[in-house]
């Protein structure tokens, strides 16, 4: 499946590889190790994301190597001069941002290396495998293919990317093949205790006293179902927080027996509700979302609107709990159609062994 893309790259010399917005461990770590390999071919390779590297992923680009576009600078003749453009993690220009929009002009040879089931807008090859658990599962298996040596700062960056991408190894696209791949990341130098650490255990003391105050304010309805909490301008000042910083505690409320639906309100200026919804998957909350001018997957989705906290969090709780009633009715009708199905069976089953042993006593008898 990479033979097209070795060819290209083969016999190309000025390369720049792209991701989308806001890019993520996968994203970064798929570019480093994809660009590491081609820079020791002697390749040019140039990163450019729209957005800069999180500082969660600082440590995969201690050299910063993946570099932020600004339009009215040497960036846009390099976009221009490259003669092959790599997107991995991404399939459609719009989620690229800013650099998509140039680069949808360029004419160079365009490849997509993507996990997503979105459908691609652009390139001239994609390889496509919704199968993988992260776009860095690709990376690796092209660069196997390609006889790449693994440095243990490549090994570090695929590494990241899987383990970002499967949650920590449990979402579930983490396969054999996941831990196969991670197992040689790690003869290659990956170290997961490091890479833990740099992941997971980064925090503010501020953002983890903001987790300690969501956690003992968190409320429950619909019998446990439901969890929900919330923070407000005012208690945000008081912790001395930005907004931005308050990412990855809409599943806190998951940690709970029985519980499953999250909903995770914060008040991102005066009157403008920012909306993080979860569900185990027993209920769709894209539904809600999108109630709200949000979307998002089943599971997990999300809305920005206008109002009051307190409102938009009783509307929710509201929305959901019609929602659970809903599914219930209908896994209990479900049940009651399989029950009397099973006793239709068993009449019907009945009825022909009663004919069964009519036809017997007919051919036995004398
Ligand atoms: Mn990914």
């Amino acid at each position: 499946m990479w033979q097209k893309i070795i060819s290209i790259i083969n016999e190309h010399e000025k390369f720049v590889i792209t991701s989308h917005t806001n890019p993520d461990c996968d994203a970064l770590g798929s570019e480093l190790a994809l660009a590491a390999h081609l820079r020791a071919m002697g390749k040019s390779v140039l990163i450019m994301n729209s957005d800069p590297v999180p500082p969660t992923c600082w440590f995969i680009d201690r050299k910063n190597k993946a570099k932020r576009f600004h339009k009215n600078s040497r960036h846009l003749h390099k976009l221009d001069e490259a003669e092959v453009v790599i997107v991995v993690d991404v399939s459609g220009w719009e989620r690229i941002g800013r650099v998509g929009d140039k680069l949808a002009q360029t004419k160079s040879f365009k490849i997509c290396i993507d996990h997503h089931p979105d459908p691609i807008d652009f390139a001239d090859v994609a390889v496509i495998d919704t199968s993988a658990a992260a776009a860095a599962e690709l990376i690796y298996s092209l660069l196997v293919e390609m006889g790449a040596t693994f440095t243990p700062r490549m090994a570090q960056a695929l590494y990241a990317g899987i383990l970002t991408d499967t949650g920590g190894f449990r979402f579930p696209k983490t396969s054999p093949k996941t831990h196969q791949i991670i197992a040689d990341l790690i003869g290659h130098g990956a170290d997961p205790l490091h890479i833990y650490k740099q992941v997971y255990e980064q925090s503010s003391l501020a953002r983890t006293r903001v987790k300690g105050y969501l956690l003992s304010n968190i409320e429950t309805a619909a019998d446990g179902q439901i969890a929900y909490y919330s923070i407000s301008q005012k208690t945000l000042k008081e912790h001395n927080i930005a907004f931005g910083h308050l990412n990855g505690f809409a599943g806190l409320g998951h940690e709970i027996r029985k519980v499953r639906v999250t909903i995770y309100c914060v008040e991102a200026s005066p009157n403008r509700i920012k909306i993080s919804l979860r569900s185990d998957g027993s209920v769709t909350i894209n539904q809600i979302a999108m109630e709200y001018g949000g979307g998002g997957h089943p599971s997990a989705a999300g809305a920005s609107t206008e109002g009051q906290l307190d409102e938009i969090v009783a509307g929710l709780v509201d929305k959901a709990t019609l929602l659970l009633e809903k599914a219930a009715a209908e896994a209990a009708e479900a049940e009651a159609a399989e029950v009397a199905t099973t006793e239709a069976e068993a009449e019907a089953a009945e009825v022909a062994e009663a004919a069964e042993v009519a036809e017997e006593a007919v051919t036995t008898s004398p």
